[in-house]
């Protein structure tokens, strides 16, 4: 290749405005929003970096699939399609189509766990954790040890602990009904897994007769660094590779959301008849028909062309990049991440950047507030308030206190980036003046979505 620049791999056919609001405004909407960036208007927000899941733009092979959308009750056309694109790359029996993942999840936990039973994983996501404990059993995360050090370079930082895995489907030998592998590992930064990994947690798992599923969301951003970064796959396709990902499991959750490349969808995918049925029989009772499974034919076209444009290797090495240039900036400017840059997302290491704001007092939540006061940038909090309550109440902190900035697929530029770099390392200069906040109101779950906080020291964010 003569030239070293990575282009963003598409042409823009269809522009949509975003709104500048002034500082003055942004504090104003802060304090009605409860200072909960999940309860201010998306229209306030500048570059939404709150999510990558369900945010990405379609290409017009998607829209075009859209109107080719079958609406038939049971037997679209439009299934057969979108069955027949998972099953190519899965390679699962059964694929069951749901709204998004965690209908998956509930179905499947629904289906296979019981009170007292165990799930190791190398770390479940927050609804993934919801839907364990929602059914009285544990979520057990047990990430490599070297995950829990956020500085540190590693290839595959997302890794399960293979000895943790293999010494609690012995010990825990009968309440363990399923062990699950997080690709790309989200909440521990969006770190990927190495094949080997996968492939040895699989056996430990067979050895043991426990089913092995894969959550998949980012599968293909998985696959890319696997192609990148582990020995022996360099020639290997990206597709090649998230079929050898898959084979190593017995089924799989989904949420379409994220590398289907879609707005809405998801599905279970899996091989045991028995089981595939049962989670029929849920499925229908609250998503519906298996043909569709709470989507429009329209969506599981757009996931069936999603799922194969998300393979492109144009499209994969643009993604990882965009999210490693942003990374590359914030480390030669000092500001702490965890790295190296995952492939969704730029994690902010708060306890690292404001170690003088207690956990207590939920700095990486303080931080994701100041972005948006000074830029008009949205983040998510992946830390104490997200994660840190018990399923009894209890208060207990979080393993690590990071912010997320999550890239939705094929929205912004790198001029977008390079704003985005600029208000952070302003951000970054007032560091010492950023204080805590504290929880006002609260439901019992999934907190963060709906929690009204207030400032723990006056009426500051930023202390003068
Ligand atoms: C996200 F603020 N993730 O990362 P669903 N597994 C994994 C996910 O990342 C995931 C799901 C299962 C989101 C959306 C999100 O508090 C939040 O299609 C590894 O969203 O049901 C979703 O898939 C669930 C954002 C979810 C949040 C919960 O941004």
């Amino acid at each position: 290749m003569q030239f070293k620049t990575i282009i963003e791999p598409f042409r823009i056919k269809t522009v949509e405005p975003i709104r500048q609001t002034t500082r003055e405004e942004r504090e104003r909407l802060l304090r009605e929003a409860g200072y909960n960036l999940f309860l201010l208007r998306a229209e306030d927000v500048l570059i939404d970096l709150l999510t990558d899941s369900g945010t990405g733009a379609m290409s017009s092979g998607q829209w075009a699939g859209m109107m080719l959308g079958d609406e038939s009750y049971a037997g679209a056309r439009s299934f057969y399609k979108f069955e027949a694109a998972a099953r190519r790359i899965t390679g699962f029996k059964h694929i069951i189509p749901t709204h998004q993942g965690r209908a998956a999840e509930r179905i499947l936990f629904g289906s296979l766990l019981k009170p007292g039973d165990i799930v190791p994983n190398n770390t479940h996501f927050d609804t993934t954790r919801a839907n364990v404990e929602y059914r009285k059993a544990a979520a057990l995360d047990i990430p490599t040890a070297e995950a829990r050090d956020p500085a540190r370079v590693l290839p595959f930082k997302g890794n399960i602990d293979l000895d943790e895995l293999e010494r609690t489907l012995t010990e825990k030998a009968g309440n363990v009904p399923l062990a699950m592998i997080t690709v790309t590992n989200n909440s521990g930064g969006g770190q990927p897994v190495s094949m080997a990994n996968i492939r040895a947690a699989s056996e430990s798992c067979r050895r043991h007769g426990v089913l092995f599923f894969l959550d998949a969301c980012r599968f293909a951003e998985n696959a890319w660094f696997i192609k990148t970064r582990e020995e022996g796959y360099a020639e290997k396709t990206p597709l090649a590779i998230a079929q050898e990902m898959f084979s190593y499991a017995d089924g799989c959750t989904m949420s379409a959301k994220k590398d289907g490349m879609a707005n809405i969808g998801g599905f279970l995918a899996l091989n045991d008849d028995a089981l595939a049925q049962k989670c029929k029989n849920m499925l229908i009772l609250t998503e519906g028909f298996p043909t569709y499974g709470g989507l429009a034919g329209y969506d599981l076209e757009a996931i069936a062309v999603g799922l194969e444009e998300v393979l492109h290797e144009d499209y994969l090495q643009y993604r990882v990049r965009s999210v490693a240039y942003l990374g590359d900036i914030l480390t030669a400017n000092g500001v702490p991440i965890v790295q190296p840059p995952g492939g969704h997302a730029v994690y902010i290491d708060a306890r690292a950047m404001l170690p003088h704001i207690p956990q207590e007092e939920y700095p990486a939540w303080a931080l994701s507030l100041v972005l948006y006061l000074e830029g008009g940038v949205r983040s998510v909090e992946i830390g104490s308030v997200m994660f840190g309550q018990g399923p009894d109440g209890s208060e207990h902190s979080a393993a690590m206190e990071l912010v997320r900035m999550a890239f939705p697929r094929r929205v912004y530029t790198q001029s977008h980036v390079d704003y985005l770099a600029e208000v952070i390392l302003y951000v970054n200069s007032l560091k010492e003046r950023i204080r805590g906040l504290r929880i006002v109101d609260a439901p019992p779950v999934l907190r963060h979505f709906t929690a009204r906080l207030e400032p723990a020291h006056g009426a500051l964010l930023l202390d003068s």
